[in-house]
């Protein structure tokens, strides 16, 4: 169903969009229901001459079983996702001998910082490439998010990833693609008048081309 959601590169994603839709179709019965009563109601108790109104103090049965039926569903939905969240999300979850990669967002780019040959951040093989983002496929790669100015958002929609990026903070986000392709990430905080042209290609190589392209850039630097 393409129309939906963009096809999935993750190895969680197949986790996410099953909430995903778990949730649509929740919110979606719910909306149906309240949006037939809104409209039942308006009809039915239209003002019409010679009907009067009728005054009711509500009820107290009805304002429970809509008070704890949805909250329940919260509490349902959150203990089932709290698992796949915490996988995804807490720091101490990131998977272990990821290729590791610095992440900076500013008013309207990326800038990506690369570990160089070495595969470790913060060494004098470093070097940053605006607004392209190439990774190998097939492996786990962490991405420390960090924001220059006000808070931008790290979007890759095919990878399922997203996390906001924020001043004063560094991110851990982590993903693994299953497959090489070309995909983009966009910002998704609207964060001034060029949010919209805040894109960078994103390059998933197979790890053979990727070792070659790093050492390329490497060596331009
Ligand atoms: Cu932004």
């Amino acid at each position: 169903m393409d129309w939906a959601l963009p096809p999935n590169y993750s190895t969680f994603g197949v986790q996410i969009d099953q909430l995903f839709w778990i949730i649509f179709v929740i919110t979606g019965i719910a909306f149906v229901l309240v949006e037939a009563g809104l409209i039942l109601f308006i009809v039915k108790y239209r003002s019409r001459t010679g009907h009067k109104a009728y005054y009711t103090h509500g009820s107290n049965k009805l304002e429970i079983i809509w008070t704890v039926v949805p909250a329940l569903v919260f509490v349902v939905l959150g203990v089932y996702s709290a698992g796949l969240w915490a996988d995804i999300k807490n720091p101490s979850n990131m998977p272990e001998g990821a290729i590791e990669f610095e992440v900076r967002a500013k008013q309207f780019e990326w800038n990506i910082v690369y570990p160089g040959p070495d595969e470790i951040l913060g060494t004098g093989d470093d070097f940053e490439v605006l607004n392209q983002f190439h990774f190998p496929a097939g492996e786990p790669v962490i991405v420390y998010l960090e924001a220059e100015d006000v808070i931008h958002s790290f979007f890759i929609p095919e990878l399922r990833v997203k996390q906001d990026a924020v001043p004063g903070m560094r991110i851990p986000v982590w993903f693994d693609a299953t497959q090489t392709g070309e995909f983009e990430i966009a910002c998704a905080e609207l964060c001034g008048l060029g949010h919209y042209r805040m894109e960078a290609a994103v390059t998933v190589h197979e790890r053979a081309d990727f070792d070659a392209w790093q050492a390329s850039r490497a060596l331009a630097q």
